[in-house]
C-alpha cells in the first residue's frame, strides 16, 4: 500500500516509476494524485496513515522530502488509486521537491492545525506557493483542520475556518487523525475529492466521445454522475 520512495541525497523523491505513471496519467489509468499540504506538525502524516491504513501513528518523524501512499477505492463501480503525496512542511525537508508535489496534481489539502493559530494563519502562504505554481483553479481543493480531539485546546474557532474556506472557494473538513471515531470523516476528505475527480473526467471522456463522434448536443446521453458526494 505504502510506496517505498527512493532516498536521493538525503530526500526522498519521486521514483521514476512514480514520475512516469503520472506522465501517462491518463483517464483509462484512474490514478488521481492528492498532495496533502500545511505547516509541520499539522497531522499530515497521521491524516494520510488513517486514510490508507486505517490506523493512527504510535509515533511520527518530521517528513523529509515526500512519502506516498496509495489506497484503492470504488466508485460507483469503478475501481480508482487515489495516490497521496505526504509532504514535508519544514521548509529545509521540502525546498528541492516543491515543483515535484505540484507536477500533474489533481486536488490538494491544505491542512491546519486547530490547536495553533499560526498553522491557520499561514495558510495564506501555503495557498500563494499553490497557486505560485500554476495550479488550475478547477483543481479541486479542500481545507481541513486537525486535531479536533484536543478540544480544550482549540484556538481556530469554526466560523473564522468556514469564512476562510469560503473565501477560497474550498470545503471545510473539521477532524481528528488520531480519534478513531473521525475516521469516517478522514475518509470522507479523500473520498469527496476522488468523486469530485471521476466526475471531472467523466464530463472530459463524455467531451473527447462527441467531439471524436462529431455529434450535436442535441444527439448525446444526458448521463448525470450520481456519486453522493
Ligand atoms: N491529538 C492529536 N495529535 C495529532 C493528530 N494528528 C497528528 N497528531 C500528532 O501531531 C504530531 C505531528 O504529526 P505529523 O503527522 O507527523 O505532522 P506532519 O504535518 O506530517 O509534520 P511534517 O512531516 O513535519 O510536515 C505527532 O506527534 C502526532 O502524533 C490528531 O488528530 N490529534
Ligand atoms: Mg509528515
Amino acid at each position: 500500500m505504502s510506496s517505498p520512495a527512493v532516498v536521493n541525497g538525503g530526500l526522498r523523491k519521486p521514483s521514476a516509476d512514480m514520475e512516469a505513471s503520472l506522465d501517462q496519467c491518463t483517464l483509462q489509468l484512474r490514478i488521481f494524485k492528492i498532495i496533502v499540504i500545511g505547516d509541520s506538525n499539522v497531522g499530515k502524516t497521521c491524516l494520510t496513515f488513517r486514510f490508507c491504513g486505517g490506523t493512527f501513528p504510535d509515533k511520527t518523524e518530521a517528513t523529509i522530502g515526500v512519502d506516498f501512499r496509495e489506497k484503492a477505492v470504488e466508485i460507483e463501480g469503478e475501481k480508482i488509486k487515489v495516490q497521496v503525496w505526504d509532504t514535508a512542511g519544514q521548509e529545509r525537508f521540502r525546498k528541492s521537491m516543491v515543483e515535484h508535489y505540484y507536477r500533474n496534481v489533481h486536488a490538494v489539502v491544505f491542512v491546519y492545525d486547530v490547536t495553533k493559530m499560526a498553522s491557520f494563519e499561514n495558510l495564506k502562504t501555503w495557498i500563494q506557493e499553490c497557486n505560485g505554481h500554476s495550479v488550475s483553479p478547477s483543481v479541486p481543493k479542500v481545507l481541513v483542520g486537525n486535531k479536533c480531539d484536543l478540544r480544550e485546546q482549540i484556538q481556530v474557532p469554526s466560523n473564522l475556518a468556514l469564512k476562510f474556506a469560503d473565501a477560497h472557494n474550498m470545503l471545510l473538513f473539521e477532524t481528528s487523525a488520531k480519534d478513531p471515531k473521525e475516521s469516517q470523516n478522514v475518509e470522507s476528505i479523500f473520498m469527496c475529492l476522488a468523486c469530485k475527480l471521476k466526475a471531472q473526467k467523466s464530463l472530459f471522456y463524455r467531451d473527447m466521445e462527441r467531439q471524436e463522434r462529431k455529434l450535436p448536443l442535441s444527439q448525446q446521453s444526458n448521463n448525470k454522475n450520481s456519486c453522493p458526494c
